[in-house]
């Protein structure tokens, strides 16, 4: 793992290490803005409240009644890619790995809402981790906060997962043990971990990780918007070759990588040798699968010597396909544009 901050622990998978569908745990990207919280597994709980008719607590045997379920996803952090941006913008500076798809185990959140019991009017999910600390920079709120971030009725009733396990085993402390939120199709920002309270509102949220961090600008008819930050753009990513790699004239090279985000899944990867202006289709390796990535190849035959720079994109099932340029809107965030491999042919 590439180490981006030692305290509290930011690390990044090596992208080029992308081997198989499934992120093995210890190859899973880290993303903590506060020291991981101490929990007593005993002791802890999650309580649900606010607009419901039943406000209820539940310890880990009290989630034992739920029947569980197992879903792949990936997870994406929003400020992936960001050491790419230029100039250079302040937050953790990932390069490609702060990305990776596993199993998720654990039981549906609308099963909690519903013994709850959802009063009418409610709009959204407030979902609480028990970490917390004081923003350094302005505007902050002062003193400290949890971390925390909302999903609309409709998104936690349909397919929103609270997890005890990441690929066959209980979740590691710095992955959120005992419970964190999957929110599928979502960056990473709103799979909150170490859960501890969920709050039914009848307003929307608009607490720090939504508002002053973690959104973009959306144009629409009145002008840009604030927005929160939500589903994953398509975004496909080269995993072999890596940056500055020489490869041998004439030989077959095998360009694989993996492509997540968009709506209803990944239809195509396009491969480019000349920076975009022309394109080649890679075929996948792997099943599409709903809010997972689905691995890639192409076998490049590259028969001239000289720099070539390497782009792959994404298109998703509804048409969307990943821009060349980026979008300055995005901020620090969504870096959704093609990243470019350079390589040498000798
Ligand atoms: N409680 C809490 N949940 C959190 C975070 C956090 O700092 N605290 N980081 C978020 C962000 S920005 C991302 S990208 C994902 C990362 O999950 P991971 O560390 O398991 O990869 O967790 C999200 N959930
Ligand atoms: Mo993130």
């Amino acid at each position: 793992m590439i180490t981006r901050e030692r305290q509290p622990p930011n690390l990044e998978m090596p992208f080029h290490t992308l081997d198989g569908a499934i992120t093995p745990t210890e190859n899973f990207y880290v993303r903590c803005h506060f020291p991981i919280p101490q929990i007593n597994p005993d002791s802890w709980s999650l309580r649900i409240e606010g607009a419901v008719d039943q406000p209820a607590q539940f310890s880990l045997t009290d989630l034992k009644r739920f029947p569980r379920e197992t879903m792949m996803a990936t997870l994406e952090c929003a400020g992936n890619g960001r050491i790419f941006l230029a100039p250079k913008v302040k937050g953790v500076q990932w390069e490609l790995g702060a990305v990776g798809n596993c199993e998720w185990t654990g039981i549906r959140l609308s099963h909690l809402l519903e013994e709850a019991g959802i009063r009418s009017g409610a709009r959204e999910v407030i979902l609480e981790g028990a970490d917390k600390g004081t923003i350094a920079e302005l505007p902050r709120p002062t003193g400290e906060i949890h971390f925390a971030r909302s999903v609309p009725i409709a998104k936690a009733m349909d397919d929103v997962l609270l997890a005890l396990e990441m690929n066959g085993r209980p979740l590691t402390p710095a992955h959120g043990y005992p419970l964190r939120a999957i929110v599928p199709g979502w960056y990473g920002m709103a799979s909150v971990k170490w859960l501890q309270r969920i709050v039914v509102t009848d307003e929307p949220f608009h607490g720090y990780y939504q508002t002053i961090d973690y959104a973009y600008w959306r144009r629409d008819k009145s002008g840009p918007v604030l927005v929160p930050l939500a589903q994953m753009s398509p975004k496909a990513q080269i995993a072999r070759p890596q940056s500055n790699e020489t490869i041998p004239v004439g030989t077959k090279y095998l360009v694989k990588g993996a492509a997540w985000g968009g709506e209803g899944g990944i239809s195509k990867v396009e491969v480019s040798f000349d920076r975009g202006s022309s394109w080649e289709e890679a075929s996948f390796n792997s099943p599409s699968v709903r809010h997972s990535w689905r691995l890639w190849s192409f076998t490049w035959h590259p028969t001239k010597p000289g720099n070539y720079t390497l782009l792959a994109r994404a298109t998703d099932c509804r048409g969307q396909t990943q821009p060349l340029d980026r979008n300055t809107d995005h901020g620090t965030y969504r870096i959704d544009h093609c990243l470019p491999v350079e390589v040498q042919v000798h």
